[in-house]
């Protein structure tokens, strides 16, 4: 059994970057993958979540990142960070691209023990987050929720969005948690979420 919670953090690396599912390492060690809208804050979320300042680039370019980005964790947990979906601005051709390396890994990852979607606390659910949300949930993939960039709003305005997200995705309290890449905030939450499904 692994769990992520009482890993060190001590070794954590860059492994590859996947363009096609042929590429994709040997499944031989549990593996969570975070997805969320380009610009939500999901390498933030990550370099938080590894205790590394730029080790997931952050850019102020959305929808660059066009691969599966591979870290391993203390050689125990592979890390993925997904190309971020929904940025207008690159081509539909491009988006479907995307969409279809995406939706193969998911199909087809045999050790990805969770999705961890990512969305703006700050915002209401969108389009591509609800497309996601319901196509993990019609293939029984297991995810988890995470609502980021918290410090931005007071805590009344946390939870009465908290609330509209939750309604939107028809999500529990117990499904979901709130983040603050900036402060840190929520990291121990979802470390001790992630164990869960780590068994
Ligand atoms: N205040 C605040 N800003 C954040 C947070 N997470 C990300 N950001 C900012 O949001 C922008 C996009 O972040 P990034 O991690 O690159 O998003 P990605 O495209 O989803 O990987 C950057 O300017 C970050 O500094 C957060 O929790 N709080
Ligand atoms: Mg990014």
């Amino acid at each position: 059994m692994t769990d992520i919670s009482s890993q060190s953090f001590a070794d954590v690396s860059f492994l590859t970057s996947v363009f096609d599912v042929k590429q994709l390492p040997a499944p031989e060690l549990p593996e969570i993958a975070f997805a969320g809208r380009s610009n939500v804050g999901k390498s933030s979320l990550l370099n938080r979540l590894i205790k590394r300042k730029n080790l997931v680039k952050t850019s102020g370019k959305p929808g660059k990142t066009q691969s599966l980005n591979f870290f391993l964790l203390d050689n125990s947990i592979y890390l993925v960070d997904l190309p971020g979906y929904g940025y207008a601005r690159v081509s539909k051709k491009m988006q479907a691209s995307w969409q279809d390396l995406i939706t193969e890994y998911l199909e087809i990852r045999e050790n990805l023990k969770c999705v961890v979607v990512i969305v703006d606390l700050r915002h209401e659910p969108k389009i591509g987050d609800m497309q996601l949300v319901d196509w993990l949930r019609s293939n029984g993939v297991p995810f988890l929720l995470v609502y980021t960039k918290a410090d931005k709003l007071s805590g009344n305005q946390r939870s009465k969005n908290a609330a509209i997200l939750d309604a939107g995705f028809g999500v529990a309290k117990s499904d979901r948690l709130l983040f603050s890449a900036k402060t840190g905030m929520g990291r121990d939450n979802l470390l001790q979420a992630l164990d869960s499904f780590l068994v």
